[in-house]
């Protein structure tokens, strides 16, 4: 794959790299992005209602299957070539921020050190009214199981529409989007806030940015650089043309 040279030499030249990844990078690992999520089981249903606190006050039993459904989708998934190459940029570059709206853990254990989850991450269980990290819980048929500690229902410590993100972690996010001098935007449909406006803040501090995508998107037609394709194939190729990463 041809790349620009200037876009080459962006990346060479900046001291501080910011990505924002979202369900596209796990497409290749099998995890179905958000919105093929309704494909098979709950294709009948909205992602925004079984991804927010309405949705699992109204169907608790519902919303904790759907979780259990992606939990086990996630756990028989691996990184791909994506995420290790994101791993191979980090190593190579002063200063690298990751931040991803995925919640499937997969960038840790592709070996990325410095991630911002800003949504969470759906391998872990919290207590819905203490909302403190549960490790153990009593198997019983009731489901979703009850919190040990004060019997309020378990749910999955993701960050669900209509509720804030992790404020210090948005805090670091933000942080990174305006001192950056390349900003990569990969594989995600730039439609959910307030990550989606992560990489417009970057354009406005005049990073360079550069999207990875199959489909265009809100942000395509303002980004510096546009790679058209999947970021399984792509970010491999890129981090060897400007590293000479044998990957
Ligand atoms: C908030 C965790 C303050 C859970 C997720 C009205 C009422 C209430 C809220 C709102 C409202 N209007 C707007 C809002 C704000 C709302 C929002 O943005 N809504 C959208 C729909 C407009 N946001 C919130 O509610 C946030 N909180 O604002 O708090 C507040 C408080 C109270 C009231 C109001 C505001 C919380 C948002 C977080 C929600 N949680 N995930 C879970 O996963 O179960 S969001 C979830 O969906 C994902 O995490 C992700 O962020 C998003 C999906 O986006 P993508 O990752 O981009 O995935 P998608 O499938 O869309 O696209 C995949 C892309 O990959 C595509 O472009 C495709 O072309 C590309 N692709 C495919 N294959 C590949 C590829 N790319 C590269 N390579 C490939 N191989």
């Amino acid at each position: 794959m041809e790349f620009s040279p200037a876009m080459i030499a962006a990346i060479q030249q900046a001291s501080h790299i910011a990505v924002l990844t979202g369900a596209g990078i796990s497409a290749e690992s099998g995890v179905p992005t958000f919105r093929e999520a309704q494909t098979g089981l709950y294709a009948q249903v909205n992602p925004q209602e079984l991804a927010s606190l309405e949705g699992f006050r109204q169907n608790p039993m519902l919303v904790w299957e759907w979780y259990s459904w992606r939990r086990s989708i996630v756990t028989a998934a691996n990184p791909n070539p994506g995420h290790k190459a994101l791993v191979a940029m980090e190593q190579r570059t002063p200063n690298f921020t990751l931040i991803t709206q995925n919640v499937d853990g997969l960038h840790r254990r592709a070996g990325s050190q410095n991630v911002l989850e800003l949504h969470g991450n759906l391998m872990n269980t919290r207590c819905s009214q203490e909302n403190i990290l549960i490790t153990g819980w009593q198997i019983s048929e009731t489901i979703p199981p009850k919190c040990p500690n004060c019997g309020a229902f378990l749910r999955p410590d993701v960050v669900w529409f209509g509720e804030n993100l992790p404020v210090l972690t948005l805090q670091k996010a933000t942080q990174a989007a305006t001192s950056c001098q390349v900003f990569l935007s990969i594989g995600t449909s730039a439609i959910v806030e307030p990550a989606a406006s992560l990489p417009f803040l970057a354009l406005q501090h005049g990073a360079d940015v550069i999207e990875v995508n199959p489909e265009p998107t809100p942000l395509s037609k303002l980004v510096a650089f546009t790679l058209r394709g999947a970021a399984g194939i792509i970010l491999p190729e890129l981090v060897q043309a400007v590293w000479g990463w044998d990957h």
